[in-house]
């Protein structure tokens, strides 16, 4: 039988045993669920074989926590990785159904708000290739992040089901089921000459697993995302009834299950909700029992366990390992302060993701005191211990070391919990990585220089470039063999074809297709776009430090130029927007209400809209990104220098051909220095000269003087025919106590003098191919393999 065949026949029987139906009558996601499941089953054979190595080996092993892995779909990726996507694919034609269509039947699974959760996942993918021993942990949200609607310009959100048809990837492992416990009092008991803390009167809830196989690329290694599920062990028991404690065991049962229900769907927006730390200690619990339950079945003791395991933070939202850790280790296990401590902080490392300081975590005492109350003790063991070794170390200095404390002003610092406990902090692009040595954590970098490096961000590129883009995937193959596939280094090969007019014409041509495949999908929403125009795009979550609206305000300025000038010879460009905004943040979903208000202005003016399109698309995902990235032509990364951590739509962009227009912020910085500052079309202020430039900033002083600011601003108030009122937008920008907080009027100017750059350079296609030539070319070190590979020798050294 050949592969085909045998996959055919894997097809049908998984169609009758599951749906009693045959291949020609099989309905859409019927047969999604078939072909997924054989997948599956392929995966799952690797991951046993893959587990019997691990415990051969004693590899050392990674555990990647965070709280959002935003995996997107799965189906390609897992036929691609499987090497079965050909064969899929004629199986599929044969049965008159083509891939792509079935594809469409996989809901994405949006774990995540953004970058944080995106970057997660593309590092799963990497470990997997890598023959990492690595397993993500996470929670089974039932509702992923909300579906966006846009009515009459505005956002709406829905709940977002992917389970229906996505739980398909997931594998439940009732063997694996643990318990974690909320609230009660801890009692302190001697024991055997020891003070044995034990809790009381606590609220049991279950942590199903969940398992998720990811196929690594070009080898046989299976990693696994395991991700828990909540889930009451009260049985609910009508009897109760009669004794007034039904109620009480309704109360405990929705209690418990609410915990998975939903992912948070803020981004830079700390809330002390107590359902929030409820979820963080109910996986990093879970996932710490699971650990160290399986250490103790593999060697029966735990002096080796730092040896064996290295546990990456994403971003502080699983800090309370540190405090679980050194729960179970003493309580459970029986150690003393000191070698729990010890192993705890050689096993440890933190990767922070952002320094606004609006979203490092804070919790309040209370919450712990009431909801955990031995993780508190702990907690507050763990800093009265680390002030006492400050003050020896820096006596008297009292302002230093109330900076670094953990507990200060009735408030649980979780970025100083895991400086202070972590064994190495990365930041996630140079420019990031020194500004946290420098500013964030300059007193910890002062005391441990050595535990802080940086860890560039990179990206998935099988899934970014080769699933998304076959055309550009074959010539690249073509023009450089298929090295590129597994080694990110090869790109770089690619740089001599820039000069190359044939190539460059391929380049044009795969571009041109691909607006069109983006355009014919617009259609279907009900927007139509004139593909010989620019593709500009700017899609990310909507945040104020992100800029959006400086785009608009440049677009408006294209927009009077063009009034008046109405002869004039513009270059057109359609404006893709594409941004969900936090449900409570009101400035953003007012900018996303004004670029909408925008659109269709525009559209309603035949003089303007000759040239200009503007276009939001709705519910922006991995799966529209996937769509967009290959159509794009020009990408807008132009958050205020200092402020975007790294970014990894940039790359995402970079490696499809599309040229940047961008600040000097996160990774920006790189991929300026990979392509050379002639490839790039780089504005603005730079990260060391925005604090200077802040003290004497006056914003409405810029208003008065510069007649084209005050056109656009003045555009903006008067609104846009539509009765709705931007007023707010406007006074953000000039009035209060911090205007224009993230200086969209001061790089003004700047922004579109690079816009004329891009346009002049546009007009020559010889030049701008060239340069998106090169764009992919450097696009290499980008790559998550490289990125992980970083991790896996620096900071993990499993490599
Ligand atoms: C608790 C509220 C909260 C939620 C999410 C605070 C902070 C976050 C994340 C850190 C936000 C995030 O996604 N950060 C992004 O991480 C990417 C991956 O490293 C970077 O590329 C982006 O620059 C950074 O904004």
């Amino acid at each position: 039988m050949t592969h085909r065949e045998q996959l055919r026949e894997e097809i049908e029987s998984k169609l009758r045993r599951h749906y009693g139906c045959e291949l020609a009558e099989a309905g859409r996601v019927e047969l999604f669920r078939a072909c997924a499941l054989v997948l599956r089953d392929r995966l799952a054979a690797r991951a046993v074989r893959e587990q019997e190595r691990r415990e051969r080996t004693h590899a050392r092993q990674v555990h990647y926590l965070s709280l959002e892995f935003l995996m997107g779909r799965s189906f390609l990726n897992n036929a691609f990785n499987l090497g079965m996507l050909e064969d899929m694919k004629e199986v599929l034609a044969a049965a008159g159904v083509s891939l792509n269509d079935l594809l469409e039947a996989e809901p994405d699974a949006g774990l995540g708000n953004g970058g944080l959760g995106r970057l997660a996942a593309c590092y799963l993918d990497a470990m997997a290739t890598l023959g990492l021993a690595a397993t993500g942990y996470s929670i089974r949200y039932e509702h992923g992040l909300f579906k966006q609607l846009i009515v009459e310009g505005q956002q709406i959100e829905l709940p977002d089901s992917w389970l229906d048809v996505g739980d398909v990837w997931l594998l439940p492992r009732m063997d694996e089921v643990r318990e974690v416990r909320y609230g009660g009092h801890v009692i302190e008991e001697w024991k055997y000459g020891y003070m044995q803390p034990r809790l009381e009167g606590y609220t049991p809830v279950l942590a199903v697993p969940y398992d998720m196989l990811i196929g690594g690329y070009g080898t046989e290694n299976v990693c696994t995302l395991r991700l828990w599920s909540a889930k009451s062990p009260v049985e609910l028991d009508l009897n109760l009834f009669s004794r007034g404690e039904y109620l009480k065991a309704l109360e405990q049962h929705a209690m418990a299950e609410v915990i998975s229900k939903i992912l948070y769907p803020d981004d830079k927006h700390i809330e002390g909700k107590s359902l929030r730390l409820k979820q963080q200690y109910f996986f990093v619990s879970a996932t710490v029992q699971d650990i160290i339950a399986k250490h103790k079945e593999l060697h029966g003791t735990l002096e080796n366990f730092a040896d064996c395991h290295v546990i990456q933070i994403n971003d502080t939202h699983p800090a309370m390992v540190i405090p679980e850790l050194m729960r179970i280790f003493m309580d459970e296990e029986y150690m003393s302060w000191d070698d729990a401590w010890a192993i705890v902080t050689r096993c440890v490392a933190y990767t922070n993701h952002t320094i606004l300081p609006e979203a490092l975590e804070q919790w309040p005492q209370s919450l712990f005191e009431n909801n955990l109350p031995r993780i508190w003790a702990i907690l507050h063991e763990i800093n009265e211990r680390f002030c006492r070794e400050l003050w020896q170390k820096y006596p008297g200095d009292f302002l230093r070391i109330s900076r670094m404390a953990i507990l200060a002003d009735g408030q649980v610092r979780m970025a100083n919990l895991s400086v202070a406990a972590g064994f190495r902090v990365n930041g996630v692009s140079a420019l990031h990585s020194e500004i946290l040595r420098k500013r964030t954590f300059r007193d910890y970098a002062e005391l441990w220089p050595d535990k802080f490096t940086n860890v560039t961000n990179g990206i998935a590129h099988r899934r970014w470039l080769c699933e998304c883009n076959p055309a550009l995937t074959e010539l690249l193959t073509e023009c450089i063999g298929d090295g590129f596939l597994t080694d990110p280094a090869a790109f770089l090969d690619f740089a001599k074809y820039a000069d190359d007019a044939s190539v460059r014409e391929r380049l044009a041509k795969i571009k041109h297709a691909n607006k069109e495949r983006l355009a014919k999908f617009l259609r279907t929403t009900g927007h139509v776009v004139d593909i010989d125009a620019m593709f500009d795009v700017q899609v990310k979550r909507l945040h104020e430090y992100k800029r959006q609206l400086l785009n608009v305000l440049r677009i408006l300025d294209l927009y009077l130029r063009i009034k008046d000038n109405p002869g004039g010879d513009f270059q057109p460009r359609v404006f893709l927007f594409g941004a969900k905004a936090f449900p409570g943040y009101y400035m953003a979903k007012q900018i996303i209400r004004l670029i909408n208000s925008v659109a269709a202005f525009i559209d309603a003016d035949p003089a303007v809209s000759r040239f200009i399109r503007v276009v939001f698309m709705e519910n922006y995902r991995v799966t529209l990104a996937e769509k967009i990235m290959p159509a794009a032509e020009l990408s807008e990364q132009i958050s205020t220098a200092g402020k975007e951590a790294s970014g990894t739509g940039n790359m995402k962009f970079m490696m499809n051909g599309a040229l940047t227009v961008g600040t000097l912020d996160g990774a920006n910085v790189e991929m300026c220095e990979a392509v050379g500052e002639d490839n790039m079309f780089i504005f603005g202020l730079r990260a060391d000269e925005v604090g200077a430039y802040k003290e004497r900033y006056s914003p409405s002083k810029l208003y008065a003087s510069d007649p084209s600011i005050r056109a656009v601003l003045d555009l903006i108030e008067h609104g846009f025919g539509d009765g709705v009122s931007y007023h707010d937008i406007v006074q953000s920008l000039l009035v209060g106590a911090n205007p224009d907080e993230y200086l969209l009027l001061a790089d003004f100017h700047s922004y579109v003098d690079a816009q004329s750059r891009v346009d002049a350079v546009y007009r020559d296609p010889a030049r701008w191919n060239r340069m998106s030539a090169l764009n992919i070319a450097g696009s290499g070190r980008f790559c998550a393999d490289r990125a992980v590979g970083e991790y896996a020798r620096n900071i993990w050294r499993v490599l």
